[in-house]
This record gives C-alpha cells, sequence and structure tokens, in this order.
C-alpha cells in the first residue's frame, strides 16, 4: 500500500525552508499532498489560488507531490485523499508548544492520522514568511530566502 502524507501550511509564499521540507518528505513517503490551508490567526497577502500556482511551479520537479488547497479540518482533507501522515517541520523550540497543540489536537480529532516532524535545515532555521514578506515589502534582498517565482510575485505586491 502507499504510503501517502499531507504537508499542510500557509505557504504565504512558499519559502526555501518549506521547499526543503517539502523535498525531504517526499524522498520518505510515496505521495505527498501539499494543501493550503485556513490559519485562522493569519491574515494572508496572496490569495489561496496565487498560494498554489507558486506551490506548483516551485515543485514541478517532484513527481511525486500534488498541491491542493481545502477549506476545514486538516484531518479531514488528509482522511480523504487517504493519508496516514502529516509532515510537519521545527525550526526552534519557539514552534514547539504551537505545533505540539496543533498535533494534540488533531489527533483528538483522528487518533489514525499521525504527525511526522522533519528538523529544519540549519541554512532556514530562522526563515518564515512573515519574515520574508517584512523585507520584501521595504526592498531587501530575499532572494536567498525565496525561489525565483515567488520573488518575483513578491516585488510586484509591493510594487502595485
Ligand atoms: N524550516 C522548516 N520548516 C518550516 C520553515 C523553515 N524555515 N518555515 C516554515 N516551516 C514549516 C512550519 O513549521 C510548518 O510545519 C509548515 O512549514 C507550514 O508553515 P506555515 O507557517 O506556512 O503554516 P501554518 O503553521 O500557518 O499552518 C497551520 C495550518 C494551516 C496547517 C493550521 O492552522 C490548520 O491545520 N488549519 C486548518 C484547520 C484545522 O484543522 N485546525 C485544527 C488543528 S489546530
Amino acid at each position: 500500500m502507499a504510503s501517502i502524507a499531507v504537508c499542510p501550511g500557509s505557504f504565504d509564499p512558499i519559502t526555501y525552508g518549506h521547499l526543503d521540507i517539502i523535498r525531504r518528505g517526499a524522498r520518505v513517503f510515496d505521495e505527498v499532498y501539499v494543501v493550503v490551508l485556513n490559519n485562522s490567526s493569519k491574515n494572508p497577502l496572496f490569495s489561496v489560488d496565487e498560494r498554489i500556482s507558486l506551490i506548483g511551479e516551485v515543485t514541478k520537479d517532484l513527481k511525486n507531490v500534488k498541491v491542493d488547497s481545502f477549506q476545514g479540518l486538516l484531518v479531514d482533507y488528509a482522511k480523504s485523499v487517504n493519508a496516514g501522515a502529516i509532515i510537519r517541520g521545527l525550526r526552534a523550540v519557539s514552534d514547539f508548544e504551537y505545533e505540539m497543540q496543533i498535533t494534540s489536537m488533531n489527533r483528538v480529532l483522528n487518533e489514525n492520522i499521525e504527525t511526522f516532524f522533519i528538523m529544519t535545515n540549519n541554512q532556514y532555521s530562522f526563515l518564515s514568511s512573515s519574515i520574508v514578506k517584512e523585507v520584501a515589502k521595504y526592498g531587501g534582498k530575499i532572494s536567498e530566502l525565496v525561489p525565483p517565482a515567488v520573488e518575483g510575485a513578491l516585488r510586484k505586491k509591493f510594487d502595485d
């Protein structure tokens, strides 16, 4: 039976940190669904369609990665694609409390879906979508933080 995982997030926008987690997850699982979901505590800059399009562009070389979006609970999405695993990234101790909270909640909602954590690559340990947006907003260099397609999309957002 194929091992199927979902890699959920806001991806607003996708960064090299996210991409590293997706690539490494795709080496472990047969199929990985990268799914854009709503995080109720965040106010996104990019629309869901824009985020999906950017993720699709930067993961197009990964043949076992599919990109999708979902309105609702992550565990319901995972069940709909027969995924038995959720992949999350961990950057620092500061991520731990939040990740533990959502992992425990997801387990209460569906005890058959296991969460797996991938430790950040050292070079991306400081990287987040919020930091990238802030640097881009004030015209700073972001070429080492996001793929060229994402850099272009950010420049366009802030130039408009
Ligand atoms: N290095 C490694 N990992 C990274 C890096 C980096 N530099 N940057 C981000 N990551 C990881 C994050 O730790 C996370 O695991 C993943 O990449 C995605 O990050 P974000 O910030 O894009 O996504 P989040 O954390 O906003 O996603 C939260 C969800 C949208 C998944 C969550 O809110 C959710 O599941 N919403 C749906 C409703 C639901 O089911 N709620 C119940 C559970 S609380």
